[in-house]
């Protein structure tokens, strides 16, 4: 008996550009197309490969020794191209420089140091929810409750000053937009780099952070040895960076499944505890952040195609969040369903630090709403907002009835 020797499989072939903005606005039919296609996708558009499916996803996020983020998590490789930025030292980075920094916000973001936030989060939902029932019950969902109370909850636990807050949204923008490629997307905000990328490092030094604050623990961690002073500012930068659009978007997901499921929204008022799964619900199955990117560090076989190290792969989050090889009725947003085990949070090493703070905000939101909310329903058609790694929004028109 002679084994068959070990081939490599020719991956499927497709020369679509996901950063396209009719796939940006409209993500799902492309990734049904890409989860069908196989367990890899070649994209020449772009020369990397791709991956849809849940566990193909799944097993890169975890095998960081393989598939490395030190080259960076967008299509620009910063072994060839300078980086847009100094790079994160959390995102952007491997073991061990990733371990420190990675210890240090694991400790300032975990539950129990977020605990004496609870109550002042609660007040400002309640105090957001009062000012859209007593303002006539039509708004905009997006800006008036998925964008007005992360940009007030957040900076005031980082430490920020009160000025210049309005930078933060396009700095997440911008930021979220340079993982892709250098497009229309990226060309738009670019005369705003400099200017954008100043106020934000000025915002993470130890003068303008408030005593107390995820801004300051970061700097005692320095004065503890676990992180350099040099280090300390950056870290600060990430928390700027990845914590306030990834919220919004997080949130408005969650407000938009509500509003285009009533049945759902009173399962929740029914059972307010429900406001957590709720929101991983909601993140499975929107995804705000729908894609990053890995290096291969040496050559590797990915389902029987061989892989060349120093390729991009790209990992379809969103897509692996509706793999019906993983989830039932995956496309359904369901609060029956347990979403524990998405990828929207990323796996793995890199796994978002910042998940405690999202699922207090949202809970706090979601909760506030249940109490004071008999329905939510869409005025017109809500608007998307183009970004090359978000699953954004621009505006969601809702009326809402209040509770008796
Ligand atoms: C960072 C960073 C930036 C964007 C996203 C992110 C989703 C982290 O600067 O560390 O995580």
């Amino acid at each position: 008996m002679t084994e068959a020797p070990v081939r490599a499989l020719t991956p499927p072939v497709s020369d679509v550009d996901p950063f396209a903005r009719e796939h940006l606005l409209d993500p799902d039919p492309l990734h049904e197309t890409l989860r069908e296609a196989g367990p890899l996708v070649y994209l020449s558009r772009y020369d990397v490969h791709a991956l849809a499916r849940y566990e193909e996803v799944r097993a890169a996020l975890v095998d960081w020794q393989r598939f490395e983020s030190g080259s960076g998590v967008g299509l620009a490789n910063f072994r060839h191209e300078e980086p847009w930025r100094a790079p994160s030292l959390l995102l952007e980075a491997d073991p061990p420089q990733h371990d420190a920094p990675r210890r240090v916000l694991l400790d300032i973001l975990s539950p129990p140091a977020l605990r004496r936030l609870r109550d002042t989060w609660a007040a400002l939902a309640e105090e957001l929810v009062e000012h859209v029932l007593a303002d006539g019950c039509e708004f905009d969902a997006f800006t008036s409750l998925a964008e007005a109370f992360p940009l007030r909850a957040f900076p005031d636990a980082v430490g920020i000053g009160p000025d210049g807050r309005e930078h933060l949204l396009p700095y997440g923008n911008m930021a979220f937009n340079a993982f892709g490629p250098r497009n229309d997307l990226v060309a738009a905000d670019a005369h705003r780099a400099a200017e954008l990328g100043a106020w934000v490092n000025a915002q993470c030094t130890r003068e303008a952070l408030a005593d107390v604050g995820f801004g300051s623990d970061i700097w005692a961690a320095a004065d503890r040895g676990d992180l350099t002073y040099e280090q300390a500012p950056l870290v600060v930068r990430s928390l700027l960076t990845a914590g306030v659009d990834t919220t919004v978007h997080g949130l408005s997901a969650c407000l938009y499944a509500m509003a285009t499921h009533p049945e759902q929204w009173q399962r929740l008022r029914e059972r307010p505890e429900l406001a957590r799964v709720a929101f991983d619900e909601a993140v499975r199955w929107q995804s705000p952040v729908q894609t990053f990117f890995r290096t291969a560090t040496t050559d590797v076989e990915i389902a029987g195609t061989a892989v060349a190290q120093g390729t991009k792969i790209l990992m379809f989050l969103g897509a692996a969040n509706r793999d019906p090889r993983r989830w039932n009725d995956p496309d359904r947003f369901d609060l029956a369903r347990d979403p524990s085990g998405h990828v929207g949070f990323g796996m793995g090493l890199h796994q978002c630090v910042g998940q405690h703070v999202a699922r207090l905000e949202a809970e706090a939101l979601l909760t506030a709403l249940a109490r004071r909310v008999e329905s939510i329903e869409l005025t017109t058609s809500p608007r998307r907002h183009a970004n090359n790694t978000l699953r954004a929004w621009a505006s969601l028109p809702v009326r809402i009835r209040p509770a008796a």
